[in-house]
């Protein structure tokens, strides 16, 4: 089997997701379940191979694999090779496109779809809105009046978060596209612009900008990739185009002269870029995405960074542009030292075999000793998250002879001892003093009653700080991004009594959370507050997810000096006692 070198980046998540949508489809189509079923677990089966797809493509070895079979594997085959499905092109034909939309809606799988286009010809969720106003689904079998109020809720969280994706989610996709892009002939420079590359938490879509001689050639063989699902929008400057995830991508391309002009551009923000040509202005400079421009004429700029210093500014790294006092403090040279993953020393906030984590404390230590990291702190749920097999008071010293064990054998590798402690709805946490005194540091968490006022809730965490055996204080909002949001909590009270109390706040990194959010860092650090940059890990996997916090703290301005993962074993140590003994 030859693959055209054109196509070798259709990857294993591109064929995992276009299984799925088979199966979502199929199940919309009415078909046989057994049928969707095949290819659900062939999309998870693909997503474990720990082979390359295209190897796998190429030796034959599709359809040995169990659950792929030749059907299946006939088709993976065309899909790798060629870009192209066109079973699925034929499937995808003969449904209406709102109903894989209405599918993403809470409460709606794929059959409860069918049954609402069936009987109530409902094929966008803007119908199924009107239904539900209309109380159509209150006498449907199989529906009912919570159902209704349910979908309707679901409705206005949809409108509010479509238009946007996890940072996460689509970073890999990004860069393979990227990647693709950067391959091709006439390319002379690509990057990623936007949202992503400012490293926002969430984004709309994927903005790249290339550059060629001729952009019109480039923009025609963009066009024609075999990744691009549809195209949306296609001349010589700019192609959309939406990929086989939903996802669109925005791909200007500009010559290779106006490349950086026009890569600082489109990096945006909007709101940088505006402070930005303010300043221009005020040194008698025009900016554009074409150019810099003195008297009409340009100003020679190689890359951004000499587009700064013409502008009288020290290089501000995309992640900060956000006009957040970067462009004054970039005059003044007080930009900060931005903390890099280098940095990290060791970690905090990891969950064991002991409650919900997956792996073992010794394998975790094990993770964590191969990644270079001086140390990590074990902190499992406390027992009244049942949810999650929180530890009791027996489980406890069992788990700290376990630590001591590994710690001798460990030498200088040390594992703290902590726990994640509810915080109850009264403030209290929820083991007693002996207990708590057998950590080396306790992480307190809100992880019930969200709905409380916010002065209530404030008033429930302030005194889960007082409590002198909290440490740190877990993901400040709770909020779920893009599906829960924050609790009502007033970040000022928290943040003053953090300062005070020299409690330390987490940035939990886990890709949904990313809490404490980035807007909210420098004030925290302005008044002494320290971070601790948690991956909040259920596995060994998890305790990556430190890169995702690394990029948001830096998109906080955080330095070194006020991060505790920046720390050695001993001065953790030492934290951690002061904050107890209220130093
Ligand atoms: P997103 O897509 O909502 O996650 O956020 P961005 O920042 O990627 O926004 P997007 O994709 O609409 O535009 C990409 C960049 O292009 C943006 O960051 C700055 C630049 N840009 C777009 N429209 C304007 C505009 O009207 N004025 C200025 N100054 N810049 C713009
Ligand atoms: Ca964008």
């Amino acid at each position: 089997m030859t693959i055209n070198p054109m196509e070798q980046h259709i990857t294993k998540k591109e064929v995992s997701h276009l299984l799925d949508e088979i199966g979502m489809l199929l199940e919309l189509a009415g078909e046989n379940p057994f049928k969707s079923r095949a290819y659900y677990q062939a999309s998870r089966t693909i997503d474990q191979l720990d082979r390359d797809i295209h190897d796998v493509v190429q030796d034959g070895s599709l359809s040995a694999i169990k659950g792929i079979g030749t059907a299946l594997s006939q088709k993976i085959t065309e899909y790798v090779t060629t870009g192209r499905l066109a079973y699925y092109d034929e499937l995808k034909s003969r449904i209406p496109p709102g109903l894989c939309e209405l599918v993403s809606i809470p409460g709606l799988g794929p059959r409860k779809v069918k049954k609402l286009y069936d009987i109530l010809s409902i094929t966008t969720v803007g119908e199924l809105e009107y239904a539900c106003l209309e109380n159509r689904l209150v006498d449907l079998p199989g529906f009912g009046k919570k159902s209704q109020e349910k979908f309707l809720t679901g409705i206005q969280h949809y409108k509010l978060f479509r238009e946007r994706r996890l940072y996460s989610d689509t970073i890999d996709e990004a860069l393979s596209l990227l990647s693709v892009i950067h391959g091709l002939p006439l390319v002379v420079h690509a990057s990623l612009a936007g949202s992503l590359r400012r490293l926002c938490e969430t984004v709309k879509d994927i903005d790249i900008l290339a550059s060629a001689e001729t952009p019109g050639d480039l923009s025609r063989n963009i066009a024609a990739l075999p990744h691009v699902q549809e195209i949306i929008a296609q001349g010589s400057t700019k192609v959309s185009v939406r990929m086989i995830s939903g996802i669109t991508v925005d791909i200007r391309i500009v010559s290779p002269a106006e490349f950086p002009y026009a890569l600082h551009h489109f990096t945006g923000s909007k709101e940088h870029n505006t402070a930005m040509r303010s300043r221009a202005k005020k040194r008698g400079l025009k900016m554009n995405e074409y150019g810099l421009f003195a008297n009409g004429s340009n100003i020679p700029c190689a890359d951004e960074r000499d587009i700064f210093t013409a502008c009288g500014l020290a290089y501000i790294p995309p992640e900060l542009r956000e006009n957040r006092g970067e462009v004054e403090a970039a005059e003044t040279g007080t930009l900060p030292h931005l903390i890099t993953e280098k940095d990290i020393r060791g970690i905090l906030h990891i969950h064991t075999n002991f409650s919900d984590g997956a792996d073992s404390i010794d394998v975790l230590a094990r993770t964590a000793i191969e990644k270079g990291y001086d140390y990590i702190g074990i902190s499992d749920h406390s027992q009244s998250a049942f949810y999650a097999g929180g530890l009791s008071e027996d489980e406890i010293v069992c788990q700290h002879e376990l630590i001591d064990q590994l710690n001798k054998k460990y030498g200088n590798f040390r594992i703290f001892k902590g726990i994640e402690a509810d915080i109850l709805p009264d403030g209290r946490l929820d083991y007693d003093d002996a207990v708590l005194s057998t950590f080396d540091f306790v992480i307190a968490a809100v992880h019930t009653r969200f709905d409380m006022s916010e002065e209530d809730m404030t008033d429930r965490i302030l005194q889960a700080m007082d409590n002198r055996f909290t440490t740190i204080l877990a993901h400040p909002t709770g909020r779920l991004l893009l599906s829960r949001p924050p609790y009502a909590v007033s970040m000022e009270r928290i943040i003053d009594h953090a300062a005070q109390r020299g409690t330390i706040m987490e940035l939990n990194a886990n890709p949904l959370r990313l809490d404490i959010d980035w807007r909210v860092i420098p004030t925290a650090t302005a008044k002494g507050v320290t971070i601790a940059i948690n991956p909040d890990a259920h596995d060994r996997q998890g305790i990556a997810h430190i890169s995702l916090g690394v990029n948001i703290a830096r998109k906080g301005w955080l330095s070194p000096e006020h991060c505790i993962n920046t720390l050695s074993v001993q001065e953790v140590s030492r934290l951690f006692k002061n904050i107890r003994s209220g130093n």
